[in-house]
C-alpha cells in the first residue's frame, strides 16, 4: 500500500545513492535525489545565501531559543513571498516556522487530523511525492488518491482530476502541488487551475497546498505562486506548506513555514494558539540559523534582488538541460516524441521509461535514477547530457 510504497521509495533513493557511490565508472551519472547541482555537477550554495550567512555571523547574535513559532522576521517575510505583499490573507494568517517543507506538511496534517470536521481523509495526486502518504498517515489522516498523471500522454489527466474532485464527498481535503509537481513535472495551466478552483469551490472542499519549489519551476516567484494566490483571491481559506530547501538551496538547514488563512483576526488567534499546542510536544521550537539566513535575504532589498536572479539562473539551467536532452535524443535519430521533456517543469522529468529500462540504464550505462522513470534534471550537465541521451537512446530507441 501507500506507506509501504513510500518506505520503498525512500530506500530506493538511498539505494540509488549507494549504488552510484559503489560504481567505479568515471562517467557515472546520478539523477536520483532531487537536489540542485551546478553545471559541473557540484552541490551549489547560492552567493546570496553565503552573503546573508556572513552578515548573520558578523552580527554575533546569541543562540537563545526562538519562540514556538520561530523567528518572526522570517515568518512575516515568508508569508509575503508566498501570498504576495498586497494579499488579503496577510492580516488573518496563522503562520509558524517549520522543519522545512516536510515539517510544515506534518504540522498541517496534525492540525487537520485534530480539528477538521468529518471523515478526515486527504486526497493526494496519483502519483505524488512518496513522503506525502507517509506523513499524512502518521498524522492520523486517511489517504485517498485523485487522478493526476496520464501515462499515455505523459501529461495531465485533467478530466480525471476534475471528475475525482467532483466525486469526492463534499467538504473533503485536497492536497495540491502548487508548482513543479514531484515526481512528474506536470503542472496544470493557469486556465486549468481556474477550473480546478471552481470544482473545489462547488464541492466545498478544503485545499492544502504544498509549495516546495516556488521560483524553482519557472524562475519567477510570482508565476509559481499563481495557484496559491488565485485560490485565496477566490475566497478559499487554504493552508500552505512552504520549503526553502530548493529555492534557497538550504536543504540541510531545514527551513520552511506552515500557514493557514483564517476567516478573520479573531480566528487567527485561535488557530495560532492551537498550532503552538501542537508544536510544543513535537519539537518545542525550530532551529534558528536557517531562519536567520532566509530572513536576511527576504528582508534586505539588495540581497532579495540578487536571490531572485540566482533562483532564475537555477531554473534556467534546468530548462536548458531539458532542451539539450531532447535535442540530443532527436539528433541520435530517436523516433519517440520527447516534447514532454521540455513541457514538464521543475526539478524532475518523467521520462516514460519502464522499471526494466531504468534497471538497464543503471547496469549497462551507469545512469542512476528511480525505477518509476523519474530523472532529476538538476543532475544533468553540459558535459554529461550527450552520454545520457545516448544511454536513453540505447535503452529505449
Ligand atoms: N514536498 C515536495 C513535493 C517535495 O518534493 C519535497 C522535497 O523535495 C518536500 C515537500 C519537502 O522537502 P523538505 O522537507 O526538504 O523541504
Ligand atoms: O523527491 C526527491 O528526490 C526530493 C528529496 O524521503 C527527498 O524531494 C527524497 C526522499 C525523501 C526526502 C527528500
Amino acid at each position: 500500500d501507500v506507506v509501504r510504497f513510500s518506505a520503498a521509495f525512500s530506500q530506493a533513493i538511498l539505494g540509488i545513492t549507494e549504488a552510484f557511490k559503489a560504481d567505479p565508472f568515471e562517467k557515472k551519472i546520478n539523477l536520483g535525489v532531487g537536489a540542485y547541482r551546478d553545471d559541473k555537477g557540484k552541490p551549489y550554495v547560492l552567493p546570496s545565501v553565503r552573503q546573508a550567512e556572513e552578515k548573520v555571523i558578523a552580527s554575533r547574535l546569541n543562540k537563545e531559543y526562538a519562540g514556538i513559532t520561530g523567528v518572526p522576521e522570517f515568518t512575516k517575510a515568508a508569508a509575503v513571498l508566498a501570498y504576495g505583499k498586497d494579499s488579503s490573507a496577510l492580516d488573518r494568517l496563522a503562520i509558524t516556522q517549520s522543519i522545512s517543507g516536510t515539517g510544515a506538511l506534518r504540522i498541517g496534517a496534525a492540525f487537520l487530523a485534530r480539528f477538521f470536521p468529518g471523515a478526515k481523509s486527504i486526497y493526494i495526486p496519483t502519483p505524488s511525492w512518496a513522503n506525502h502518504a507517509a506523513v499524512f498517515k502518521d498524522s492520523g489522516l486517511q489517504v485517498e488518491k485523485y487522478a493526476y498523471y496520464d501515462k499515455d500522454t505523459i501529461g495531465l489527466d485533467f478530466q480525471g482530476m476534475i471528475a475525482d474532485i467532483k466525486n469526492a464527498p463534499n467538504g473533503s481535503i485536497f492536497l495540491f502541488h502548487a508548482c513543479a509537481h514531484n515526481p512528474t513535472g506536470v503542472d496544470p495551466t493557469p486556465e486549468q487551475w481556474k477550473e480546478i478552483e471552481a470544482a473545489v469551490k462547488a464541492k466545498g472542499h478544503f485545499s492544502f497546498f504544498d509549495m516546495a519549489y516556488q521560483g524553482f519551476a519557472s524562475g519567477d516567484i510570482h508565476r509559481d505562486a499563481f495557484a496559491v494566490r488565485y485560490f485565496v483571491e477566490q475566497g478559499h481559506n487554504i493552508c500552505l506548506a512552504q520549503s526553502f530547501a530548493k529555492n534557497m538551496g538550504l536543504y540541510g538547514e531545514r527551513i520552511g513555514a506552515f500557514s493557514m488563512v483564517c476567516a478573520d483576526a479573531e480566528e487567527r488567534k485561535r488557530v495560532d494558539s492551537q498550532i503552538k499546542i501542537l508544536v510544543r510536544p513535537m519539537y518545542s521550537n525550530p532551529p534558528i540559523h536557517g531562519a536567520r539566513i532566509a530572513a536576511e535575504i527576504l528582508n534586505t532589498p539588495a540581497l532579495y534582488d540578487q536571490w531572485l536572479v540566482e533562483v532564475k539562473e537555477m531554473a534556467d539551467r534546468i530548462i536548458t538541460m531539458r532542451a539539450l536532452l531532447k535535442e540530443n535524443l532527436e539528433k541520435l535519430g530517436s523516433k519517440h516524441d520527447w516534447s514532454h521533456i521540455t513541457s514538464q517543469i521543475g526539478m524532475f522529468a518523467y521520462t516514460g521509461l519502464t522499471p526494466e529500462q531504468m534497471d538497464k540504464l543503471a547496469k549497462e550505462h551507469s545512469v542512476y535514477a528511480t525505477r518509476d522513470g523519474r530523472i532529476s534534471v538538476a543532475g544533468i550537465t553540459s558535459d554529461n547530457v550527450g552520454r545520457l541521451a545516448e544511454a536513453i537512446f540505447k535503452v529505449k530507441g
